[in-house]
């Protein structure tokens, strides 16, 4: 670091001890009053990116009690989801830095890195705001009639989306997405966060059946716990997701 530098962070209260942390702070730093010349002399620096953030819980984490443990939620959001945003912004980091260094001898590593986290984030995001305290009942206007196209009535499609979720080999989700090049929904299964999808589906409904999402309280009675999910379902959010989209 040049002296030059050491001064500007000292002015704007970055002391020597927080330089000796290392890691994203400082690279952050450098990269943003990284200009000119110095940025010749550095070909090597690269943004750490930290585009994506834990989006908090839209209710309390005890809310979903009973149907989904307050212990379930704290490890499910806090550790879990955590886990994906960091791993997605260190895929997009470790990328940003391949090409910079125009070394792409682990780019297979970080793409798939880049699917399983990324995948992760998106998912989870729209499982939290696909439940709700007020949750249950049944859908109505426009998803309950595309439910109806293409399953004939809400009672064959809980069926079928029962039947996949419970099925999933290994961690995985069951789906209830929009394709719009066929123009209407498609239940889907998902192993890990990003296997068996569709190219295009519009995840609007998806029930997490990793062992970390139920484990806790149902153990290893999988179909109890997506049996009982169907009473938090916040059907006006899956409904605003198509709204959206169609
Ligand atoms: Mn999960």
């Amino acid at each position: 670091m040049s002296k030059k530098r050491r001064d500007f962070l000292k002015q704007i209260g970055i002391g020597s001890s927080a330089l000796l942390v290392g890691s994203a702070i400082n690279k952050n730093l450098f990269a943003q009053d990284t200009v000119g010349k110095e940025q010749k002399a550095k070909p090597k620096e690269y943004m750490v990116r930290e585009n994506h953030k834990l989006p908090p819980l839209p209710y309390a984490y005890d809310s979903l009690e009973p149907i989904i443990d307050v212990e379930t939620m704290h490890l499910h959001h806090d550790k879990h989801h955590a886990g994906y945003v960091k791993g997605l912004n260190k895929a997009e980091s470790m990328v940003a830095k391949a090409r910079t260094e125009n070394d792409y001898s682990l780019i297979k590593h970080w793409e798939r890195e880049l699917a399983f986290h990324g995948s992760g984030h998106i998912l989870h995001t729209i499982y939290w705001e696909n439940l709700s305290p007020q949750g249950g009942g049944t859908p109505d206007g426009i998803l309950i009639d595309a439910i109806n196209s293409e399953f004939g009535n809400f009672d064959t499609f809980k069926a079928q989306m029962i039947a996949a979720t419970n099925s999933v080999e290994g961690s995985g989700w069951g789906v209830l997405a929009y394709q719009p090049v066929f123009g209407k929904l498609t239940i889907l299964q998902a192993e890990k966060h990003q296997n068996l999808t569709q190219w295009g589906a519009m995840p609007l409904l998806v029930i997490d059946v990793w062992e970390h999402a139920y484990y806790l309280k149902y153990m290893n009675k999988r179909a109890e716990y997506v049996n009982k999910i169907f009473d938090i379902i916040n059907w006006k959010d899956v409904k605003k997701r198509l709204e959206q989209i169609m």
